[in-house]
C-alpha cells in the first residue's frame, strides 16, 4: 500500500491510497476511430481517508469531459432499473410528496427513468443533469429538466423560480459529485425545513464483499459507507435518518437525510451501522485483501481467456458498461481477446470501447453465430440478461463472470 500525501476531498484528512489501476480512459468516451489520436487518459487511484474514512479516488476527471451532450448511458435502458425506480416513485407520492402542492427535484435525472412517473402523476418536480442527449429524451417524454449541474448556485437560482423542496433525490448521482460542499450548502437552501435529501450508490461494503473493482471509474468518484455518509452530513448540519440496503448495480444503499434533529432516525440506521462497523471496511487489511483478491481476478482472468483463444474458441463481451473500461484496461483485454461486445445501447452501436477499443455491436450481434463463452461485463444485470438470452444457452454457450472470482455459468 503506497501512502500518499494527498487529503480527503470532504473532510481534509489524509488519504491512504490502496489501488493503483494505473492510467485509464473515460469509461463511457466510446469512440469513433478517428477519436483515437486524441483519447483522454487520467490516473485511476482510489484511497481511503484515514479520518472519515472516506473512499475516494486521488484524481479528479473535469467534469464537463464526462459529463455533456453526448453521455451515452440510458437508465431506462434496463427493465429491472425501469421498475426499481417506478416502485421508488410510487413509494415517494404516497409518504413524502403526499402534502399540499408537493415538490421534487432530481439530481442526475438522466432520461427521466424516475421522473416520468412523478410527470404521470401531475406533481411537480424538475430535473437537474448536464447530459443533453439523456435529458431531451426526460423532456420528450413530459419531464421537466435544466440541463446542467447541480452545485450551490443551480440550487439558489431553482429556489428562486420555483421555491423549497419537499424532497431532493439522486440516484447514482451524488457518488459522481467530487464538490459535495457545494451540493450539500445547494440542498440545505433549496430544501424545506422538514425536507428530506435522498440518495441511493453504490456501497462499499458491497464492492469489498463482492470484489467488484469495476464499479471504480472516472465516473463513481465517492464510495459510500454509512460511517463515511453519516460524518459528511454531520459536517452539513445533516443527520442520516433513514438507510436502506438496495439489491441493485451490485448491492447499494439508499441514504435519507435530513436536517440535524428534525426528525427520528430509524431503527435501521442503527441496524445497519452495527453490521458495517463489524466488516471494518476502510481499514488497511481489509482494503489489502480487497487489492490481493482484485490482483488475483485479473490474472485468473487473462490466463482463461488466452487458454480459450489457445483452444480455438470465440468469446464475445456483453454489456458496454461503464464499469467494464476498469475490467479491459486493467486487465489488458483487447480485441484479439473478445472481438467485439453487444450491447442494447443505439449510442455506443459502431463504436470503440474506451482504452481497449474493443467494438459495441447490437445485441442481436451475439447470435451471428452464438460464441462458445460471453463475458458478462453488464453483471449487474445478469439475470435479466441471461433470462433474455436463453437461446445462447441452449446453444451450448457458457457465460464468464469475474465476480467474486473468475467462473464459468
Ligand atoms: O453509475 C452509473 C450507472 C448507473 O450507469 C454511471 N456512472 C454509468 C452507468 O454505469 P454502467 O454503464 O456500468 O451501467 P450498467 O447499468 O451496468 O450498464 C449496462 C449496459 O448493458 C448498458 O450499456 C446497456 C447494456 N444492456 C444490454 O445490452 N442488455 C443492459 C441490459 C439490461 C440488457 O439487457
Ligand atoms: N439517476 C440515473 C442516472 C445515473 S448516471 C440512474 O440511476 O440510472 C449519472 C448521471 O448524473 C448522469 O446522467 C450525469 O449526467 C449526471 N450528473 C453528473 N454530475 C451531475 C451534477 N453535478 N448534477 C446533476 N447531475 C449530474
Ligand atoms: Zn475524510
Amino acid at each position: 500500500m503506497s501512502q500518499g500525501n494527498l487529503a480527503c476531498r470532504v473532510c481534509g484528512g489524509r488519504l491512504a491510497e490502496f489501488f493503483d489501476f494505473g492510467r485509464q480512459p473515460l469509461s463511457d468516451a466510446f469512440l469513433t476511430p478517428d477519436d483515437i489520436d486524441e483519447e483522454f487518459f487520467y490516473q485511476l487511484t482510489v484511497g481511503a481517508c484515514e479520518s472519515c474514512t472516506m473512499v475516494q479516488l486521488t484524481e479528479e476527471v473535469p467534469r464537463d469531459r464526462m459529463f455533456h451532450e453526448d453521455y451515452p448511458y440510458h437508465s431506462s435502458g434496463s427493465a429491472t432499473m425501469r421498475q426499481h425506480f417506478e416502485q421508488l416513485a410510487k413509494h415517494l407520492i404516497d409518504t413524502e410528496l403526499s402534502g399540499r402542492d408537493p415538490f421534487i427535484v432530481e439530481i442526475g435525472c438522466n432520461d427521466g427513468v424516475m421522473l416520468r412517473q412523478i410527470s404521470k402523476a401531475g406533481i411537480r418536480h424538475l430535473g437537474v443533469d448536464p447530459s443533453g442527449g439523456v435529458t431531451r429524451l426526460a423532456m420528450a417524454d413530459g419531464v421537466r429538466v435544466l440541463t446542467d449541474f447541480f452545485e450551490e448556485s443551480l440550487a439558489e437560482a431553482v429556489l428562486a423560480d420555483e421555491g423549497p423542496a419537499d424532497v431532493i433525490y439522486a440516484a447514482n448521482t451524488i457518488c459522481h459529485i467530487p464538490y459535495l460542499d457545494s451540493v450539500f450548502r445547494g440542498v440545505d437552501l433549496l430544501l424545506k425545513p422538514d425536507g428530506v435529501f435522498i440518495f441511493e450508490d453504490p456501497s462499499f461494503g458491497d464492492i469489498i464483499e463482492r470484489n467488484s473493482f469495476d464499479q471504480i471509474y472516472d465516473e463513481h468518484f465517492y464510495f459510500f459507507t454509512l460511517r463515511s455518509v453519516q460524518a459528511m452530513a454531520e459536517r452539513m448540519g445533516f443527520e442520516l435518518v433513514d438507510a436502506e440496503r438496495l439489491p441493485v448495480h451490485g448491492g447499494e444503499i439508499r441514504y435519507t437525510l435530513a436536517r440535524k434533529g428534525r426528525r427520528r432516525p430509524s431503527a435501521r440506521v442503527a441496524e445497519l451501522t452495527a453490521a458495517e462497523r463489524v466488516l471494518d471496511l476502510a481499514a488497511p487489511a481489509t482494503l489489502e485483501r480487497f487489492a490481493a483478491a482484485v490482483r488475483n481476478i485479473r490474472q485468473d482472468l487473462t490466463r482463461l481467456l488466452e487458454d480459450l483463444r489457445a483452444e480455438g474458441k470465440r468469446v464475445v463481451g456483453y454489456g458496454a458498461t461503464a464499469k467494464s473500461a476498469t475490467v479491459t484496461n486493467y486487465c489488458g483485454i483487447g480485441p484479439g481477446l473478445i472481438p467485439y461486445v453487444c450491447d442494447t445501447t443505439p449510442a455506443k452501436h459502431g463504436k470503440l470501447m474506451p482504452g481497449s477499443h474493443i467494438p459495441v455491436l447490437p445485441a442481436e450481434a451475439l447470435a451471428e453465430p452464438f460464441p462458445d463463452y460471453a463475458l458478462l461485463f453488464a453483471w449487474n444485470h445478469a439475470e435479466e440478461i441471461m433470462a433474455k438470452e436463453q437461446a445462447f444457452r441452449e446453444a451450448g454457450g457458457r457465460w464468464i463472470l469475474y465476480t467474486p472470482k473468475v467462473h464459468i455459468l
